[in-house]
């Protein structure tokens, strides 16, 4: 049987089940990576699990997000974790040394490997041929505790790529086309494979620019093959030992297949508000643009710099244009001051930043009102930059170099020859710490903003909820649990942080479900879809949410959710949603008996008339629901 790469590394590291997309299976995680934002969360439930070291190969706690240390919150979680680091045996990356997604490709990515990271831009480490996925903190502590990682086995969409990419076009234009496509739901459930004489034109830094930017299309990951390109790029890490060649068999059967014709490609921009409204280049010329800036864990690479730096090179932004530059790591940026990238990005008059997240989560850099913003970001939601009614575009560092030069968007074909990238000077600092060989001496130093964890009640046989509020379809992380710098800190903080639930929606939302005591809230497809942070289903759960209903589900929210004792239902039928509005009162007679029993359809009570639900969970899942979330249910296995 021949089978897809996806499925060879699930068979490699499958601890239950079998390789059936849509049933649970669990797999064994050889590597995890936290940040800081969703990393002090983590950290404090691996504490409470109550072990010495983490078990695995390799696990890597990054502070990248919140760097800005308006006071004490910020260093003292950066003490905190550094601290942790050393005790349980992670390596430990400082701010300022970089985003975790593009050191953990740089440093420590595996061909064939797993990798569980807090954060859902993991599966960027697929373009170097590891099933990397994002997941909530709490399934990450338990895999840093060599506790397999649950999931519904994905189905695998191959992707053939054929043809080269012409002058001026670039890997974001590649994933961008697949956003155009297929939508920001259109990857719910898959892992999107590529394959095809394509593939070997792409070197790593334009592959992982192409797997990052799979979250947006809701997908449990993306993967490249290992090749001889993946070679060059781990030689040029000093790692070439942990190369291995690795493909699928040739003519395997994927679910279904995506053809791209690199050759077919135009320059293409995301436009506010959402990753998949995308649109040419060409098409968007003339819309003024006052910020361009170059970064993120997507678009922030030595080589996404490089083609901005020879773009600008004895050039200058059009006036009234702020052209500013966030590295993706500190290796990058030695990378460029080494080869004179960087000199000539500062002759052109680029704002030169820390290594770090910084405005791609609202962490400084919001743009002015009114003002059209071009990111080579993954993510441009609604008011995610800090500003409200952002207009926020997204873009290759190709159209972000053509728009600084022009002060409205551009098509880069304009420019001339296309740049040719020189490989990167064998300049590698790194400021990561190694744990020590035995920690069990080292004090875990805590902060006053550190929060103690919130106990979460056993699910009661029968809940009665008040509706606090209905949303609509695609609603993001960034809507329930909106970041930015006043918001961000309070990450290791569940009380002070749910006071923000819903805020950017309705203000009044933290008030008015406190005071019900039991809610529920109703929305409606991909339902969560965006970050990670389980802080979007534990906050609203510290409020008193207890169930959510929707019309479907994004992944790691759905597993959050149950991590966190929030019952996700489905509506049976999808017309019911109008049926649906705030202050109605549903009852869930017998919910705890019936999500036990296994039961699949479940029938609420809506003002008296009977409301038709559906439970999508494993049995595992039910049993961490009726405990009360997963600390409680490892407590009790415990
Ligand atoms: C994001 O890009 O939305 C974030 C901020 O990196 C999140 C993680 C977080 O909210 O801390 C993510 O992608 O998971
Ligand atoms: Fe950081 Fe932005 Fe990447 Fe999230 S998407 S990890 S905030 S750079």
């Amino acid at each position: 049987m021949t089978k897809s790469l996806t499925r060879k590394i699930i068979e490699g590291h499958l601890s239950e089940g079998s390789f059936d997309p849509g049933k649970e299976i669990s797999l064994k995680i050889d590597q995890t990576l936290t940040q800081d934002a969703t990393g002090t969360l983590a950290a404090l439930e691996f504490e409470a699990l109550g072990l010495d070291r983490v078990r695995t190969e390799v696990s890597v706690s990054y502070v990248d997000h919140n760097i800005l240390q308006t006071d004490f919150k910020n260093p003292d979680d950066h003490r905190f974790l550094r601290s942790f680091a050393a005790r349980y045996g992670l390596w430990f990356s400082p701010p300022g040394n970089g985003i975790c997604h593009q050191l953990h490709a740089l440093c420590f990515g595996r061909p064939g490997a797993t990798l569980l990271g807090s954060d859902s831009h993991t599966p960027h480490g697929g373009g170097l041929g590891m099933l990397a996925m994002g997941a909530g903190g709490l399934d990450v502590a338990a895999a840093m505790a060599g506790v397999p990682f649950s999931l519904p086995c994905p189905r695998v969409l191959g992707v053939r790529l054929t043809g080269s990419l012409p002058p001026w076009v670039g890997a974001k234009d590649v994933i961008l086309e697949l956003l155009r496509r297929l939508t920001v739901k259109g990857g719910v459930g898959l892992v999107l494979e590529y394959f095809g004489p394509g593939v070997e034109s792409l070197n790593v830094y334009q592959r992982t620019a192409i797997t990052n930017m799979g979250a947006e299309l809701g997908a449990t990951g993306s993967i490249f093959p290992s090749d001889e390109q993946t070679r060059i790029f781990l030689a040029e890490q000093g790692r070439e030992e942990v190369w291995q060649p690795l493909a699928a068999d040739p003519g395997c059967d994927y679910d279904r297949i995506e053809e791209i014709d690199l050759s077919a490609l135009e320059p293409l921009v995301a436009c506010p508000s959402s990753p998949d409204a995308v649109r040419p280049a060409a098409e968007l010329t003339g819309v003024p643009v006052e910020q361009v800036i170059m970064g993120s864990c997507g678009g922030g690479s030595y080589w996404d710099l490089m083609i901005l730096a020879a773009a600008m090179k004895g050039k200058r932004p059009a006036p009234g244009v702020s052209l500013a530059v966030n590295p993706g790591s500190r290796q990058a940026l030695a990378q460029i001051a080494a080869n004179g990238a960087l000199g000539e990005l500062l002759e052109a008059g680029v704002r030169l930043h820390q290594a770090g997240c910084l405005g791609c989560i609202g962490m400084s850099q919001a743009p002015a009102t009114g003002v059209a913003s071009v990111r080579t970001f993954p993510r441009n939601f609604p008011g995610r930059s800090g500003t409200k009614d952002d207009q926020v575009y997204l873009c290759g560092p190709q159209v972000a170099a053509a728009t600084a030069l022009a002060g409205h968007i551009a098509d880069p074909r304009e420019l001339g020859p296309a740049p040719v990238v020189p490989p990167a000077p064998p300049v590698r600092p790194n400021a990561m710490a190694a744990p020590p060989a035995d920690g069990s001496g080292i004090q875990v130093l805590r902060g006053p903003n550190i929060a103690p964890f919130p106990e979460l009640e056993e699910l009661p046989e029968d809940l009665s909820c008040t509706v606090t509020l209905k949303v609509g379809d695609n609603i993001t992380t960034d809507h329930i649990m909106p970041a930015g710098s006043q918001i961000l800190p309070l990450r290791s903080n569940v009380p002070a942080i749910s006071r923000f639930v819903f805020a950017a929606v309705d203000e009044s939302f933290a008030d008015r479900t406190q005071s019900v005591g039991s809610a529920v809230v109703v929305g409606g497809e991909n339902y969560g879809q965006g970050s990670s942070r389980e802080h979007a289903a534990l906050a609203p759960r510290y409020l008193g949410v207890r169930v959510k209903i929707v019309k479907g589900f994004a992944r790691i929210h759905r597993a959050n959710l149950i991590n966190f004792g929030v019952i996700p239902l489905v509506l049976a039928d999808p017309a019911d949603y109008d049926r649906l509005d705030e202050g109605q009162v549903i009852e869930f007679p017998g919910l705890r008996s019936a999500l036990l029993e296994g039961a699949q359809d479940y029938e609420a009570r809506l003002e008296g008339r009977p409301l038709a639900l559906v439970i999508q969970a494993s049995q595992r899942e039910r049993d961490i629901l009726a405990a009360g979330g997963r600390l409680n249910y490892i407590r009790k296995m415990l």
